[in-house]
């Protein structure tokens, strides 16, 4: 069985979850204090953000030691009395495998940068420079170049992410051993899964030659899908993955349907899935660096693109959240609305045929942070980017930018109550907690039957219960409009209508099918109109 069609995921940023000791930081602990939080959602699987030994740079992106958990987050008996917690639960865990590079503190690459003949030298990505020069114009997805030079061997080292991220060299097959003995030791242990960090930048083209155009998009084929991709990730298929009941999903930068259906066709399977990232677009050029008015037709129509493509071949990953986007909420709909936008979002991405994936704070509608100040921000992006764009913005102008990107917008401690700290700790959290915790909590939601988390329950109970919202094929309408958003789903004589407005205003619309035969299922608001108001959204199901 596919089992992942039918998975319900919650994303664990675990820094920022629950902190059950009082240091300001989240903790496995915390996050077996709120399972029964997760069950009474609904969801059935968790994707938890890395809880291995790290020192942190990218917040745990930087894995120092694979087979260990930070102290600050626990031990490796809490790791395993967690995951029998939720598996008594009936819930899942996939784990985030980051491969593509390790920390710099990893004694791999303590190791490799000591001297050319070390035996891990050839773990990473190690270059002589060029008349004095980098050894290629590629560039760091944090911003700078992708080289640091290391005196030791007087080379270069790649890091496509923080300096503090070198790049592991998948050319070498000891490298590949070393991480399928690590697959091995999560999954021997009981781990579903995994969900698969910039999965599309393994391979990196031979002579790594420069990149011609614009920065990172003109990456295509050099090291971002590169030539051996599906070499390696047939080796992994083969020698690990094919050997498990498991799930992967893979983050692919800048991929589109086509290369993605090259990883997950059914029949392929290197991949079940992967996150796609062009719906993120619909109020930005490429990059949240450069934003633009948010626009509904630049979010439906990747998303429908993906819908069409992948149909009956290759499955999606639907989501609007994760740890490194704004929330969204703040990004594509007006803050007079944040409740019933909360809800009308969610109906309108999670009712396509894909695998949903919340992330913690999404199911209250938790909003982008507050902070004005620089020295409020943590992330390692966030403050590269900062220092560029000081050398061509005003303070005011990079800090405006800066509020608006910031991963650190989805960052801010969970919300579960209005005591203290919102309830996330007793002590000082490491991040500041948005103030406006007395207003959006799990705790207040919990107890109002029109709240977005009730919504999120009443959502995720109908998925479970009528399997059109699983395997209906899917088909738009509307498709044009910027206004609403308007699509049906069809499987075994029932048809679904998912309508929404994404709009401040009243809309009128024709319903194309006869309603009155149709019973509506879900609805944001008690009124039922035939027409629709601001941010409303309603699902209705037939037969057909
Ligand atoms: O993110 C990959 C990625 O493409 C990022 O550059 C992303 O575009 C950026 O964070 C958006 O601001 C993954 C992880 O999700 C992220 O947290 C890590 O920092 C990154 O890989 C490196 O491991
Ligand atoms: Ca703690």
């Amino acid at each position: 069985m596919r089992w992942y069609k039918e998975s319900i995921v919650y994303q664990i940023y675990p820094r920022s979850f629950y902190d059950s000791n009082g240091d300001g930081i989240g903790d496995i602990r915390g996050i077996i204090e709120k399972l029964d939080y997760l069950k009474d959602l609904g969801i059935n699987t968790v994707w938890l953000s890395p809880v291995y030994d790290s020192p942190l740079d990218d917040m745990g992106y930087d894995i120092r030691n694979y087979t260990d958990i930070l102290p600050e987050y626990g031990t490796l008996d809490d790791f395993k009395e967690m995951l029998n917690e939720m598996h008594k639960r009936g819930i899942k865990l996939i784990m985030d495998l980051v491969v593509n590079h390790t920390s710099d503190e990893h004694p791999w690459f303590l190791e490799a940068k000591k001297s050319v003949n070390s035996p891990y030298h050839d773990f990473y990505i190690f270059r002589k420079g060029k008349k004095g020069k980098k050894p290629n114009n590629w560039r760091s997805f944090f911003g700078g170049s992708a080289w640091e030079y290391n005196e030791e061997t007087d080379e270069y080292y790649l890091h496509l992410f923080s300096r503090k991220q070198p790049d592991l060299n998948w050319e070498n097959p000891q490298v590949r051993e070393e991480v399928k003995k690590i697959l091995k030791f999560w999954l021997d242990m009981g781990v579903d899964g995994f969900r698969c960090d910039v999965i599309n930048l393994l391979s990196k083209k031979e002579g790594l030659p420069n990149t011609k155009g614009l920065p990172i998009i003109s990456a295509k084929g050099i090291y971002i899908d590169g030539p051996k991709m599906h070499e390696y990730l047939q080796e992994l298929k083969r020698d690990v993955f094919s050997k498990y009941n498991i799930f992967t999903v893979g983050e692919c930068v800048l991929i589109n349907p086509k290369t993605a259906l090259g990883y997950i066709e059914e029949g392929v399977d290197e991949l079940n899935m992967v996150f796609h990232f062009e719906h993120m677009n619909a109020d930005c050029f490429y990059s949240k660096w450069l934003p633009r008015k948010f626009k509904l037709r630049r979010f439906k129509e990747p998303l429908s693109k993906w819908q069409y493509a992948l149909a009956d071949k290759g499955w999606n990953a639907l989501f609007l959240e994760n740890h490194d986007q704004p929330r969204s909420v703040s990004r594509f709909a007006s803050p007079t609305y944040r409740e019933e936008a909360a809800k009308m979002l969610a109906t309108y991405i999670f009712s396509q045929k894909g695998t949903p994936y919340i992330y913690q704070g999404q199911e209250i509608g938790m909003t982008n942070a507050h902070y004005t100040r620089i020295e409020q921000f943590k992330d390692v992006e966030t403050l590269n980017m900062y220092k560029s764009l000081r050398r061509f913005l005003s303070e005011k102008r990079a800090m405006k930018l800066v509020k608006k990107a910031s991963r650190d917008n989805a960052r801010t401690p969970m919300q579960w109550s209005r005591e203290k700290n919102a309830g996330f700790s007793t002590g000082e959290p490491w991040l500041e907690v948005n103030p406006n915790y007395i207003n959006i909590n799990a705790e207040d939601n919990w107890f109002d039957e029109n709240s977005v988390l009730n919504y999120y329950i009443k959502l995720i109970a109908l998925r479970k219960k009528h399997s059109i919202f699983v395997y209906g094929d899917y088909r738009e309408h509307y498709a044009k409009s910027n206004k609403i958003a308007y699509y049906e789903r069809n499987y075994k004589g029932m048809k679904l209508l998912v309508i929404c407005n994404f709009t401040s205003k009243e809309q009128h619309f024709n319903p194309i099918y006869d309603l009155r035969k149709f019973k509506l299922i879900l609805n944001n608001y008690q009124e039922d109109q035939n027409y629709l108001l601001p941010y409303q959204a309603k699902i209705y199901l037939g037969e057909y």
